[in-house]
């Protein structure tokens, strides 16, 4: 196995920038799979903690739906998002939301109706897991719906009970779509399924629900501490105040509904970012843990969950497992829920070279190329990217973030660096198409560029890039990696393969390509 290292001692007076992609099979899903497994984790913490959390009183201003047009409204909603996990938009929305709260209230409590629109049911066959209908006890009543051809609401026997549903989900559909665009750029494609008003085409029922929950009156918790499978949650502010949101920034439930002014014409709606927007957005926005209280009297609220189209994948995953993965409670049974896709990757057979045939294969590649060793494989790629190049990868540096071991969520005095995950935009998608020739892999085996900022002092101490908790993601193991280096520190930086007596000095746009195991795993 080859081995890498940062120098432990001289290293670290100046900064070092070392940029590492990781050649997989097909490694692009490992960045989707990552961002699932962290997110299981990150929710079940959050979810520990908010158990002792007091409650607060906070507000935060609403955002009118037409700022959402504006770099600064988009930027007020990322900020209220980011740091509160909620944030309150005031829709024009002509009385909509507020007629069917009062329908749906009178509906819940009419058991009459409520065996008209009937129990609950899977929305089909093949999503047994995914149900239409009404449920819950006497004390608490849900109505679960969604959307099929022409924008029909399902179960088809709510439609004549409600026909109020029409409208608030145009708005709230739209409202849904806006949000998406305005957190996920171009990602926003997989939110297809969200606006629920897609000229009502759809063959199948909409993973998109919208919920009507009626909460009898109490003073306890009426719906238990949870996040939700979602690109966003969309809350119409109810009559009755009873949801609260943890807010990390203040460590407390807050709810917005009892402390949000309702100045001004339209309804407030708050938003929560659910699951599939922290996975997404790659943990740029995380979703909201929220619950509800009793009151003191009976509280309707007519939630939208707005979710992706599971029929198309999900940056290459099964768009349905990666919801049953967000909906499992620890890391190892959300991996166990993308494992079809690890068992339906292609087997890799590594190429074996002697010294002279690796020599001269990687000396056709990039002129000047040096094998270090060939068994494990070291190969030294002098010029691989050019100085411009590792100057528009340095400027990206700025925010990375202190580095992690292992499963993504532990620092430690072992790795002392900073890193980032870049997006895969022109200069770093150019140069993956360049690792990916050296690879041998195709451009998709590989994962995004992992930038690592060594300051003063900083280190990575012995380790493998072979994490052996990634090995059952669906890429497989990582089997090689090709590191490049952005600058050149005055002293230390190197990178250390101790059991072969290498010391690799940075070079700025040398890149330092090996390979981790014998064959993939
Ligand atoms: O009842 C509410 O206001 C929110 C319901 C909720 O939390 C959910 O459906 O996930």
């Amino acid at each position: 196995h080859a081995v890498a290292s940062m120098l432990r001692c001289a290293a670290l007076l100046a900064t070092a920038q070392a940029l590492s992609t990781t050649t997989l099979t097909p490694p692009r899903l490992a960045a989707t799979e990552k961002q699932v497994v962290a997110c299981v984790d990150r929710v079940q913490r959050a979810l520990d903690a908010a158990v002792d959390a007091p409650r607060a009183s906070a507000s935060i201003d609403p955002i009118d739906v037409a700022d959402l047009a504006t770099a600064n409204g988009r930027e007020r909603l990322a900020e209220d998002l980011r740091k509160r996990h909620h944030a309150i938009l005031r829709v024009d929305d002509a009385g909509a939301c507020q007629a069917l709260q009062d329908a749906a209230l009178s509906l819940t409590e009419d058991e009459a109706r409520l065996q008209i629109i009937g129990g609950a049911t899977p929305v089909s066959q093949d999503r047994p897991t995914e149900f239409v209908g009404v449920f819950g006890g006497t004390e608490n009543r849900f109505v679960e719906v969604r959307y099929g051809h022409n924008n029909e609401a399902l179960p088809t026997t709510i439609q004549p009970e409600l026909p109020e549903l029409n409208q608030a989900r145009r708005c709230l559909g739209s409202l849904g779509r806006l949000l998406c665009v305005a957190t996920l750029d171009d990602r926003a494609n997989l939110a297809d399924d969200v606006a629920c008003d897609s000229g009502g085409n759809r063959e199948e029922a909409s993973t998109t629900a919208h919920r009507l929950c009626a909460y009898a009156p109490s003073n306890v918790t009426a719906f238990g501490a949870h996040t939700d499978t979602s690109f966003f949650t969309l809350v119409p502010f109810a009559r009755v105040p009873g949801l609260e949101v943890l807010d990390p920034s203040l460590q407390r439930w807050v709810c917005p509904e009892a402390d949000t002014p309702s100045k001004g014409e339209g309804h407030l709606v708050l938003a929560m970012p659910g699951e599939f927007l922290e996975v997404a957005s790659h943990g740029s926005f995380q979703a909201s843990v929220h619950r509800v209280r009793g009151g003191s009297e009976k509280r309707v609220s007519t939630p939208l969950l707005v979710r992706a189209d599971l029929r198309e994948p999900w940056d290459g995953l099964e768009a349905s497992s990666v919801w049953r993965a967000l909906q499992k409670c620890t890391s190892a049974e959300a991996l166990k829920e993308l494992a079809p896709c690890i068992n339906s990757r292609k087997r890799y057979v590594a190429p074996v070279r002697t010294l002279a045939e690796a020599q001269s294969f990687y000396g056709m590649l990039c002129a000047g190329s040096e094998v270090l060793s060939v068994s494990p494989l070291v190969v030294k790629m002098p010029g691989f990217a050019s100085h411009d190049e590792c100057a528009i990868l340095l400027n990206l540096s700025d925010d990375a973030q202190r580095s992690t071991i292992d499963n993504e969520q532990v620092t430690t005095s072992h790795r002392t660096s900073r890193t980032k995950w870049l997006d895969d935009d022109e200069v770093p998608a150019r140069l993956s198409e360049r690792a990916a020739v050296v690879s041998e892999l195709p451009v998709s085996n590989a994962e995004r560029w992992q930038l690592a900022q060594y300051g003063e002092n900083c280190e990575y101490k012995l380790h493998v890039d072979t994490v052996p908790e990634f090995n059952d993601l669906a890429p497989g193991g990582r089997f090689s990696t090709l590191l490049l280096y952005l600058d050149e520190p005055a002293e230390g930086g190197t990178t250390d393969f101790p059991d072969l007596g290498l010391r690799i000095k940075p070079e700025t746009g040398t890149a330092l390509y090996f390979r981790n195991v014998r064959e993939p795993v």
